[in-house]
């Protein structure tokens, strides 16, 4: 099913024609809007004068560092009072990433949004049941909106309270959900515990992504919620969930909404553009973003485009399942985390050492960290004082709480204790398997 037909089904030749015309338009806007922009074109040496998509690979990139030292709204390209609505990623004042939207910005995702529902096989008859969480994660208005634009009915439910979700489960009797893929298999087991026949709920339908999962996940919330479990892929600084979705006809690769966001495939290590098939990094220049723009960034993501024709009768690439990153970011229950940005609120409490170490494991369903901190010598002399060391625990937890929204176990170590490195430090133990 294809919500707009005209923009997703557009021959090749003419989705160039358009993709250029918009490139053009972002280009000249940014480079006279952002000094940000004007400074990096003028360094590299390139004009906003652009004649051809091919010329966008000689145009520097932009990374999630640049976005940190414009914090909070040094990227966007319109005065605030165009700014209807602000998002941010999880992180302390400075390394968190904060984006805009203009009205026009968000009806563009609304659309997106519902050509993912429509696309999923959902229409207006459809009740949905949104569990990603509201708030400054883009993920629940970001689906809300969708939903909405939709015609369908939106249960605005939010993370958490997995008990009460069960409830309205039963209760409402929603024909799809959109969830992280592993707060969804969550829900399947704790409604089994509670001897509910998840089966038998009206769901037929889950929307599914925020994080990285696998074809046997996919199997196993299948089973366990008898549904269709789609594939849902995007990020706060490109606009949020919507950027790439899979089709109900083809499931296997996410089409990528290429009317809006233009997509390259880079070597990491080499910064050069790789021909569509190839594995490498993927990179968005947004095409009709007024508010936060953002010309070729660097997602970190790994994938690849698969460039065949799909049998939904799209024109648009797809994005094969994103399954790795590039850099060390990691996912735990849908917060982006940095092991720097733990490093960051560890180094900033008394008593402690810079060595630590970050385990992460799955316990049936859900993410777990913990993060291992050596203790310094002065404090841990003093260690017979259980009740410091406790205090000190409550206080990391806390903090990694606050300012990172993260969830953690700590155990504080003897100094001494973790392993030192001579080259880079691997500090991080992901005992997930995906
Ligand atoms: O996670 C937006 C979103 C919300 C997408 C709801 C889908 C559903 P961020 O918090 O900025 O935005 O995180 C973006 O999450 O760069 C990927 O590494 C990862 N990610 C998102 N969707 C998928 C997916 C939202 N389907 C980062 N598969 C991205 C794998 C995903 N990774």
């Amino acid at each position: 099913m294809i919500y707009n037909e005209e923009f997703e089904t557009l021959p090749r030749e003419v989705l160039e024609v358009l993709q250029l015309k918009r490139l053009q338009q972002v280009v000249q806007r940014v480079y006279h809007t952002v000094p940000f922009y004007k400074e990096a074109f003028d360094k590299a040496g390139v004009s906003p004068n652009i004649k051809s998509l091919d010329e966008l690979r000689h145009f520097p990139f932009t990374t999630k560092n640049d976005l940190r030292d414009n914090y909070p709204f040094g990227l966007f390209a319109v005065p605030m009072d165009r700014v209807v609505r602000l998002h941010a990623s999880s992180g302390t004042t400075g390394s968190s990433t904060v984006v805009g939207y203009t009205k026009r910005d968000i009806e563009n995702w609304s659309e997106l949004m519902a050509r993912c529902f429509f696309g999923a096989g959902l229409t207006q008859n459809d009740i949905v049941h949104n569990a990603y969480g509201y708030g400054l994660f883009t993920g629940g208005l970001g689906v809300h909106y969708g939903i909405e634009k939709l015609g369908a009915s939106v249960i605005p439910m939010s993370g958490g309270n997995t008990k009460r979700q069960i409830m309205l489960l039963q209760d409402f009797g929603p024909t799809a959900i959109c969830c992280t893929p592993s707060y969804a298999l969550t829900l399947a087991e704790q409604g089994e515990a509670m001897g509910i026949d998840m089966r038998k709920l009206k769901l037929r339908v889950g929307i599914l992504g925020a994080e990285p999962w696998s074809e046997t996940l996919r199997k196993q919330i299948e089973d366990a919620l008898d549904i269709t479990a789609m594939n849902i892929y995007g990020l706060s600084e490109i606009m949020g969930p919507g950027v790439a979705m899979e089709c109900a006809e083809g499931k296997e690769g996410m089409h990528v909404f290429e009317d809006h966001f233009l997509v390259e495939v880079i070597d990491p290590a080499t910064g050069d553009v790789l021909p569509p098939g190839e594995e490498g990094e993927v990179v968005f220049t947004t095409l009709t973003k007024e508010a936060f723009p953002l010309i070729r960034y660097r997602t970190r993501d790994l994938s690849r485009l698969i460039p065949e024709p799909c049998v939904c009768g799209r024109s648009l690439y797809r994005l094969e399942r994103v399954m790795g990153r590039s850099d060390d970011m990691l996912i735990i229950r849908g917060v982006n985390v940095f092991p720097s940005q733990i490093e960051d609120v560890l180094v900033g409490i008394d008593g402690l050492d810079p060595h630590y170490q970050l385990v992460v494991n799955r316990q049936g369903t859900l993410d777990t960290i913990e993060v291992k901190v050596e203790v310094n010598d002065r404090l841990f002399s003093k260690a017979d004082e259980i009740k410091t060391l406790q205090k000190i625990e409550q206080k990391i937890i806390k903090d990694l709480k606050d300012f990172l929204g993260v969830t953690a176990k700590v155990k504080l170590v003897e100094p001494n204790s973790l392993p030192r490195f001579e080259g880079k430090a691997s500090r991080v133990i992901d005992n997930r398997k995906f």
